[in-house]
């Protein structure tokens, strides 16, 4: 069992870029205040934590004399995570409180793992500094990486991580859509729809697996 000895429950949203992260959160931190009558705390990765903040400016802007390798940028990601994990979200948990998370753990096993082929460092890395702590409840926004990456272009200048080849995301795609189809915790929503469907679809999955 998630989260055994704690009353508030790990929820997180997770997708490509442009998949429709913003508003989805936006709609699911309504939810998830109405269901409880509180507000639950929101965090991001990499970040959401000073020190981890401080990580995430690291691995966005990196300087083209010192470019960051596969195997940094993986360990950073975890930096940032035992940061938040420990000192936030684990004592909200045990303070009663739910979390939702603007990704988790399962971005590095699809961007550093399935994007940078790096599989056994991430697996070896989460285990070392996660042990089996997982969200409650994952909802990856599958979207092809095109259509995605075309929706953050018109939102504005991509990022590093953003600028890669397409096949890179293909295969974060491939990995995140093998990962949730192992996984009952992980719903996979189709967030190529329009977004009025896509938020159908997440208030359903909610409902069911969360009031039912
Ligand atoms: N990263 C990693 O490599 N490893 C890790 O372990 C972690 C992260 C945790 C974080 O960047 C980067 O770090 C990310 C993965 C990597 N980089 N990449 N590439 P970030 O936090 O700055 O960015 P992001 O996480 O990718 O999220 P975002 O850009 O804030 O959100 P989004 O989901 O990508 O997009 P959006 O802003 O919600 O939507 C994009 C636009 O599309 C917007 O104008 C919407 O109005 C529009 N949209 C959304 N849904 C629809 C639908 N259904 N129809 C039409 N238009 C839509």
């Amino acid at each position: 069992m998630v989260n055994p000895t704690t009353a508030g429950k790990f929820i997180v949203i997770e997708g490509l870029e442009g998949a429709g992260k913003s508003s989805a959160i936006a709609l699911v931190r309504e939810f998830l205040t109405q269901l409880n009558d509180a507000e639950p705390v929101c965090t991001r990765e990499p970040g959401g934590t000073p020190t981890a903040e401080k990580i995430r400016a690291l691995v966005k802007n990196v300087s083209d004399d010192d470019p960051l390798c596969d195997e940094a940028e993986c360990l950073l990601m975890y930096a940032a995570r035992a940061q938040l994990v420990a000192n936030v979200i684990k004592p909200a948990l045990a303070n009663g409180q739910w979390v939702l998370g603007d990704r988790h753990n399962l971005s590095s096993l699809a961007y550093q793992g399935g994007g940078r082929g790096l599989l056994p460092l991430v697996q070896a890395v989460s285990r070392a500094t996660l042990g089996d702590f997982a969200p409650d409840l994952t909802l990856y926004l599958d979207i092809p990486p095109q259509l995605g990456l075309t929706r953050a272009a018109d939102r504005g200048a991509l990022d590093r991580i953003e600028q890669q080849a397409i096949d890179f995301f293909e295969r974060a795609r491939e990995t995140y859509l093998t990962l949730a189809n192992a996984d009952e915790n992980i719903e996979i929503i189709d967030a190529s729809q329009p977004m009025a469907k896509v938020h159908q679809d997440i208030l359903a999955v909610l409902k069911s697996r969360l009031t039912a």
